[in-house]
């Protein structure tokens, strides 16, 4: 498996013009998914989410202070293991080749699975790109196209602050808070119950994750116990802009 993923990979850099971008991505762009999409629909190129968890780039007291190791430990060890490995059980069950299948493919027609596969395959999903979507505090800086394009779309970044935050906050129970990238390329702002996430075909919120924040408690009960507005104010300051931008740009 990981022979061939990284032929074929290789094999795609070498006539794709967006290799050096690509290779300093978790994702790559891969043809096959934009041909196993519908046209018009979620066609964003985008795959390569590996279905086991990947090592954590950083360390669990990285995040300091705004999200304290223990949290990140447990979070990482425990809750996001957790769904990586019920995702490999419930594929077992399923009869998804996890060699040969993109877990993207499988979230956008997640409505022919089991509610296991739900939960889980968009809590892994989830997971991973959260992690690669923070970086130590103030290390990066949103800037470029993604600055340019959030401005465009919520008149300052301060709002856009706000209205994302607002979405994290107001998400009733666990879930997700999102920076979606619509079909028709456009930003938007929303929030997801539970585990699911915008690529889902039965998510109301639709679109391409740029970005996305746990406002589950287990990802700040210990240090903000019940102040997820305070959990998420810190947040900010941790967000890998990096990463996001570039994230952005592959789709924009
Ligand atoms: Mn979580």
């Amino acid at each position: 498996m990981e022979n061939n993923s990284n032929t074929n990979r290789r094999e795609f850099l070498k006539t794709s013009g967006k290799a050096s971008l690509a290779a300093g991505l978790a994702f790559t762009v891969l043809p096959a998914l934009a041909k196993k999409t519908p046209a018009g629909l979620f066609d964003f190129n985008a795959d390569g989410t590996p279905f086991q968890q990947q090592p954590l780039g950083y360390q669990y007291n990285a995040l300091e202070p705004v999200i304290d190791a223990m949290t990140m430990e447990i979070h990482y060890t425990k809750h996001a293991a957790a769904y990586a490995k019920n995702l490999a059980d419930a594929c077992t069950a399923e009869k998804v080749d996890t060699s040969s299948a993109k877990l993207e493919d499988l979230l956008m027609n997640i409505s022919k699975y089991s509610p296991k596969m739900r939960n889980n395959g968009g809590g892994h999903y989830n997971h991973e790109l959260f992690w690669k979507s923070m970086a130590p505090a103030n290390s990066t800086t949103l800037q470029g196209k993604l600055k340019d394009a959030i401005e465009k779309s919520f008149n300052s970044v301060d709002a856009f602050k706000t209205q994302f935050t607002d979405a994290g906050k107001g998400r009733f129970g666990s879930g997700w808070a999102w920076l979606v990238l619509t079909n028709d390329k456009k930003l938007v702002i929303g929030s997801t119950p539970n585990q699911d996430n915008p690529l889902m075909d039965i998510s109301e919120l639709k679109g391409f994750p740029v970005l996305g924040l746990d406002v589950w408690e287990h990802a700040y009960y210990l240090k903000y116990q019940n102040r997820r507005p305070d959990y998420i104010t810190a947040w900010w300051n941790v967000v890998n802009w990096d990463f996001i931008g570039k994230r952005f740009e592959s789709m924009a």
